[in-house]
C-alpha cells in the first residue's frame, strides 16, 4: 500500500434537500444558501460542489455582467469561510429548453441552448477557481429508441465537449456517468463510455470521469472496479460515494449503509490507487430520509464521513499478509471469512 494521506470532504447544497419525492411535497423547511455553508463549515467539511444555479440562482434569467458580479460576490463568501469551491456542473435538466436532452436534443435551439451554459459554466467555474465541470448527462438518452439515432448524438455529444474544451485552455470535463433515471436509457452509462468518448474529442487528456457509487451498481457494476479502471487511466477527478440497495431509482442513501463489504472495497481501492493526492476531494451524494427532521438534516452526511473514515482504518488494518497466502492457495472461502471478521470485529 502507498504512504496513507489525508482525504478532503465535500458535499453540494442540494445534499441538505428538503424531502420531497415524486410522490409528496417537502417535509422540512428550505434553508438559506449562508446556512447551508455554515453547516459545511461546521461539520468541518473542506470544500463545496456547485450546479451553475447552486452558485448564481435563476441564470437563465442574467446577464453576463450580473453572473459574474453574483459570481465574485459568491467567491468572496467562499473565501471568507476558508471553503474551496470543488466543482461546478450545468443544470440541463430543467429547462423547458431541455425538456428532449441537451447536447443531444432533436431540436438544434436546445443544443445551443445547453452549449451556451455549459461555457458559462465553465466561465463561473474559473471565477470559484476551480478547474473541473462537472457533466452528468441526465437526459442525454431516450424514453425510446427510436427518438433518437444513437450514432448521431455521440457526434452531438463530441461537438459539445469540443466546444467547452475550446472555450477554456485549462477546464476538465469529469463526466459523471448514470445508466437510468431519468432517462429508460442514457447514451453514456458506464465509466468505460466516458473514457471511450473522451478519444474522440479534441483534447482526450482533459476529459475524465466522476464516479457515483449509485450510479455504478444501477449499472451493475462494482463501484470498486470502476474505481480501479479509471484510475489504470489516471482519470477520475472527482467521487460520489453513496449507497443504493439494489437496482432501483437512485437512492443516494448514506455511503455504506446498505452494503457495508462493497463500501469497503471502494475505499480499499481508492487507497490503492492513492485517491486524492493530487486534490481530488471525497464528496459524498447522499440525501437525508424523507422522514428526517430538521435538527437531524445533517446525519447523513456526517454519517457517511464517519462510515468512510472507519472504512479507511479497516482498509489500513486488513490483513494483507495473511490474504496473499490465502489467495495464493486459492483458498477464497477463508478469504470471504477473513474480510467478513475484519468488518465486523
Ligand atoms: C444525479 C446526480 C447529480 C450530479 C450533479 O443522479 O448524481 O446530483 O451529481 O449534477
Ligand atoms: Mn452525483
Amino acid at each position: 500500500m502507498p504512504k496513507p494521506h489525508v482525504y478532503k470532504f465535500c458535499f453540494g447544497p442540494w445534499n441538505i434537500s428538503e424531502g420531497q419525492d415524486p410522490y409528496g411535497p417537502t417535509t422540512r423547511p428550505a434553508q438559506t444558501f449562508d446556512w447551508k455553508l455554515d453547516q459545511l463549515k461546521k461539520l468541518g467539511f473542506d470544500a463545496m460542489m456547485f450546479h451553475d444555479d447552486d452558485a448564481v440562482p435563476d441564470i437563465d434569467a442574467k446577464s453576463d455582467a450580473q453572473i459574474r458580479k453574483e459570481t465574485r460576490e459568491l467567491k468572496k463568501r467562499l473565501h471568507d469561510s476558508g471553503i474551496a469551491a470543488e466543482m461546478v456542473a450545468p443544470r440541463l435538466w430543467f429547462s423547458p429548453m431541455t425538456i428532449d436532452g441537451a447536447y443531444t436534443s432533436n431540436d438544434p435551439k436546445s443544443r445551443k441552448y445547453a452549449i451556451e451554459r455549459s461555457l458559462r459554466s465553465i466561465d463561473i467555474a474559473n471565477e470559484l477557481q476551480t478547474d473541473i465541470l462537472v457533466l452528468w448527462l441526465a437526459r442525454e438518452g431516450t424514453y425510446l429508441r427510436e427518438s433518437k439515432n444513437g450514432r448521431r448524438s455521440v457526434e452531438l455529444l463530441v461537438e459539445a465537449f469540443d466546444k467547452m474544451l475550446a472555450h477554456d485552455k485549462k477546464i476538465r470535463l469529469a463526466i459523471e456517468p448514470k445508466p437510468n433515471e431519468p432517462m429508460d436509457h442514457a447514451y453514456l452509462p458506464t465509466i468505460g463510455h466516458a473514457l471511450a468518448i473522451a478519444q474522440l474529442t479534441r483534447d482526450p487528456k482533459r476529459v475524465g470521469c466522476l464516479i457515483e457509487s449509485d450510479h455504478a451498481i444501477l449499472a451493475g457494476l462494482d463501484p470498486a472496479d470502476e474505481i480501479d479502471f479509471a484510475m489504470a487511466f489516471d482519470k477520475l477527478w472527482s467521487l460520489h460515494l453513496n449507497d443504493q440497495n439494489g437496482l432501483k431509482f437512485d437512492q443516494d442513501k448514506p455511503f455504506g449503509s446498505s452494503n457495508l463489504r462493497v463500501a469497503f472495497n471502494q475505499v480499499r481501492a481508492l487507497e490503492r490507487n492513492s485517491y486524492g493526492q493530487h486534490g481530488e476531494y471525497v464528496c459524498f451524494d447522499v440525501h437525508p430520509f424523507r422522514t428526517t427532521k430538521v435538527e437531524h438534516w445533517l446525519a447523513h452526511l456526517d454519517n457517511s464521513r464517519r462510515t468512510f473514515l472507519r472504512l479507511v482504518e479497516k482498509a489500513r488494518t486488513f490483513n494483507e499478509k495473511q490474504a496473499h497466502e490465502l489467495i495464493a492457495d486459492r483458498n477464497y472461502a477463508a478469504l470471504d471469512q477473513l474480510v467478513l471478521e475484519h468488518l465486523m470485529g
